[in-house]
């Protein structure tokens, strides 16, 4: 009998200290190499160290203090309208507020010429039903305009733009099936959610293979939100999420339809595809 009233106080203890935990994220310069192009990168990382892939902010364990690591200051700004931008200073630092919706996917972005083409820019996750979720973050390159703006050079945005390099999650296919976020892995009859933000310059189209998606958050085409389709668009800047529930087993391609971004520099197969495996 004793012992309920320290656990519920225990259990107390620890919901306190989630909300008012602080976490933080870096802004750090480097350089990756996508299907054979090196390409100068910034990227949102876990440490002051630079890693390949952005990532992820759960708006939920916020608030979140950004670390500008870069050489030049950065303007940050949440995906929702009327959100204010976030200065942070180089080499210094600002918190990132996060007071979003639950069941709501936003983008976190650079409003800069030199972030947003090199990437600085991530998915924010407000706390959706609890099922597995999957993340696609949808983005091209042109390493050249990467080594540009490394050098601090502008980048004419006028001029015909041919990126060579498609991924999601910072990685082309195949490699995307190495990425436990960008590769789906569910079983017959299980529901998984998928939130796919697209920060290129390019509109996409996703065919899903095998399933039908029902749509749960569209922010560019709310009127598309409980349609079920296999086609999928992602407008530039868009956020959508989708649910899946399979009912056959299989590994099945969700792939641009756009020809040139189901290749790497090129050459086909590669670029944002990757695939949905479902155990029997
Ligand atoms: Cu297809």
């Amino acid at each position: 009998m004793g012992a309920r009233p320290l656990t519920l106080m225990l259990i107390s203890l620890s919901v306190k200290l989630t909300a008012a935990q602080v976490d933080s994220v870096w802004i750090v310069p480097g350089g990756v190499v996508l299907g054979g192009d090196t390409i100068a990168a910034l990227r949102f990382c876990d440490s002051p160290q630079f890693q390949a892939q952005n990532e992820t902010l759960e708006a939920w364990l916020g608030p979140w203090v950004v670390v500008n690591g870069d050489s030049v200051d950065h303007v940050l700004q949440m995906s929702e309208e009327g959100e204010p931008p976030i200065l942070v200073p180089a080499g210094g630092s600002s918190t990132l507020n996060m007071a979003m919706p639950s069941n709501s996917t936003h983008r976190l972005r650079s409003l800069t010429q030199r972030g947003d083409l090199l990437g600085l820019e991530t998915m924010v996750r407000g706390e959706w039903e609890d099922f597995p979720h999957y993340e696609w973050n949808l983005n091209e390159w042109d390493p050249s305009a990467t080594w540009s703006l490394a050098a601090l050079e502008e980048v004419d945005e006028t001029e015909p733009y041919v990126p060579r390099q498609f991924t999601i999650n910072d990685l082309n296919f195949p490699l995307t099936l190495e990425d436990s976020t960008a590769h789906v892995q569910t079983s017959v009859g299980d529901v998984v959610l998928i939130s796919i933000a697209n920060h290129g310059r390019m509109d996409q189209v996703l065919h899903f293979h095998g399933f039908h998606v029902e749509i749960l958050q569209a922010s560019a085409h709310e009127n598309r939100v409980g349609w079920s389709k296999d086609t999928v668009p992602v407008k530039k800047g868009e956020c959508v999420v989708v649910k899946l529930e399979t009912n056959q087993s299989g590994e099945y391609p969700v792939h641009a339809h756009n020809l040139v971004a189901v290749t790497n520099a090129g050459f086909y197969p590669g670029g944002m595809i990757t695939i949905i495996t479902v155990e029997p």
